[in-house]
């Protein structure tokens, strides 16, 4: 078989760089912890970190609001640091994958200290500004996404700017080519650093409506979303010029040869998969949330994988998530049980997975005292606020879970006495275990990173079930989503190996015409 790119064979793993390790006893994670914690990685057995944001930054929502994308903030490291995070991870055959930021900078950058000085400002243009409506009130009816109006009146220069986010992050102007060379040239200072890719936040707002007209309101509000879903986002993103920005990014990328431009997308799949580009010149991987947003049940999920597949255009590299550091952890949404199941999805789909970052313990949604809150969102909107999936990551038993000397910036998870990476390490049916002999599977088989995929019809209401190819081997995948068992019908012709249950100690056993699978179970069997 002809070599494959690496991040169509590998898998990802998301650190949220805050929550990871910290080694200099201030609470909070840096990029040494990060190096010092490679081993792990190596050893779980991923093959690329990514990142989020270690920009130069105020932290008014944790590092996406970037005041310097050439730099590293004092809080997380040196630019020395990070080229020595790069320098190991890839002696390591570990690729690094940064979060680049584009579509709002801080309001602290001083490109908008410049725009804001006057409307004649050569920087001006850089962002978005308008006049007020008529009535003195904002521009036009664009919401932010943490809540309340977009726009914020600047009264030294009497119009307002635009921010999908937070205030403290105004949206620069893609449409203004002099933005655009300036981002580029910041894409190409971590290129020559080594990093192999990058996941770009929020790449289908950066550009918009260019008449600003209002956004439809939408049908399906309902009081317990937030408030940004009052309206249709048709006009404040995903216009159709932002394919070519994206075919610009690429390009730049195309120079310094293999490495991975992933878009984070949350939109409709055919919208989704339009981001692949005409003829492919766009995301490699705009992420599939799908996971995240649909029911977990065997129907919905078998539904979901064969409408993705379908709809991927020619050539078109599928990928899947469980959860980042915006969603509630899969854990937390399904229950321990059924995350084993979700791991097992995860990792024997076809497409490159990410992981999250404490997934691979079972995290689950850590409860978070008020006065402990730090999600600006949550303090707009209570409810939708990210910190409990934000947490420490758990590494031994010991004090602060290991992850620091002093009290993290977040708490640790209750459990985190027992449910840390020196507790479950050697534990066969732990779901650290679990997700580690997935990865070596992975690796193993051709059939699991870039083999055929095929769902398996007729399986019991509750089962799901599909089989993956590639030189010659097939191999069958079955989950139970259902909490009882279900004996499953196998083809009589064929002899089956049990390779891995979600259950520990069945490896080795053999089936014919029919296996059992317990509650929640999943197993992964080879045609032998
Ligand atoms: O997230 C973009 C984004 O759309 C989410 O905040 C989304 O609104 C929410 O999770 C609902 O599903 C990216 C980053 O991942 C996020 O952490 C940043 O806060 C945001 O962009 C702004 O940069
Ligand atoms: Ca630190």
């Amino acid at each position: 078989m002809a070599e494959t790119v690496w991040w169509k064979r590998g898998t990802v793993y998301q650190v949220y760089p805050r929550s990871f390790q910290d080694t200099n006893g201030d609470g909070v994670g840096d990029l040494a912890g990060i190096t010092q914690r490679l081993d792990y990685l190596a050893w779980l057995g991923v093959d690329a970190v990514w990142i989020s944001p270690v920009y130069p930054s105020p932290m008014a929502d944790y590092g996406y609001d970037v005041a310097d994308y050439c730099g590293i903030d004092p809080l997380f490291g040196t630019l020395a640091d990070f080229d020595a995070l790069v320098a190991e991870a890839h002696r390591r055959k570990l690729k690094v994958i940064l979060d680049f930021v584009p579509n709002h900078t801080s309001i602290a950058h001083p490109w908008f200290a410049e725009a804001r000085a006057s409307r004649e400002s050569p920087r001006r243009d850089w962002y978005i500004w308008r006049d007020p409506a008529p009535d003195g009130g904002p521009p036009n009816n664009w919401l932010s996404n943490f809540g309340g109006p977009a726009w914020t009146l600047d009264p030294a220069t009497g119009q307002y700017y635009y921010h999908a986010f937070l205030r403290e992050q105004p949206d620069l102007n893609w449409r203004n080519p002099a933005v655009r060379a300036a981002m580029y040239d910041a894409m190409r200072f971590w290129l020559e650093r080594g990093v192999d890719g990058f996941r770009v936040d929020v790449i289908w707002h950066l550009i918009k409506d260019d008449d600003f007209r209002n956004n439809p309101a939408n049908p399906d509000f309902a009081a317990h979303l937030p408030e940004i879903n009052r309206f249709t986002q048709v006009y404040s993103a995903d216009r159709p010029e932002v394919l070519d920005v994206i075919a610009e990014m690429r390009a730049v990328m195309r120079a310094y040869g293999e490495r991975v431009l992933i878009g984070e997308i949350y939109l409709p799949m055919e919208r989704l998969m339009a981001y692949y580009g005409p003829d492919l010149s766009g995301a490699d991987m705009p992420f599939n949330f799908q996971l995240i947003q649909t029911p977990w049940r065997a129907d919905a999920v078998a539904e979901l994988v064969e409408n993705y597949e379908a709809a991927l255009p020619e050539g078109g590299w599928p990928n899947w998530v469980l959860g980042n550091h915006d969603q509630p952890r899969i854990a937390a949404r399904i229950g321990e049980r059924q995350a084993r199941i979700a791991a097992m999805l995860l990792l024997t789909l076809r497409g490159t997975p990410t992981l999250y970052y404490g997934d691979e313990l079972g995290l689950g949604r850590v409860p978070i005292p008020p006065d402990r809150v730090r999600d600006p969102w949550e303090q707009n909107e209570p409810g939708h606020g990210r910190d409990p999936e934000r947490t420490p990551m758990q590494w031994d038993g010991g004090p602060q879970a290991g992850f620091s000397s002093v009290e993290p910036w977040l708490p640790l998870s209750p459990d985190a006495e027992t449910r840390n990476v020196e507790a479950l390490q050697d534990v066969p049916g732990s779901m650290l275990t679990l997700y580690r002999r997935l990865l070596a599977l992975r690796r193993e088989h051709a059939a699991l990173s870039t083999g055929s995929y095929r769902t398996v019809a007729t399986q019991p209401e509750e089962v799901f079930a599909y089989e993956r190819a590639a030189e010659g081997r097939v191999l069958r995948v079955v989950l139970n989503f259902g909490e009882g068992a279900h004996e499953i019908p196998l083809p009589e012709e064929t002899a089956w190996v049990v390779l891995l249950s979600s259950n520990a100690g069945r490896a080795g056993e053999r089936a014919t015409g029919r296996i059992v699978l317990a509650g929640a179970e999943g197993v992964i069997l080879l045609a032998v």
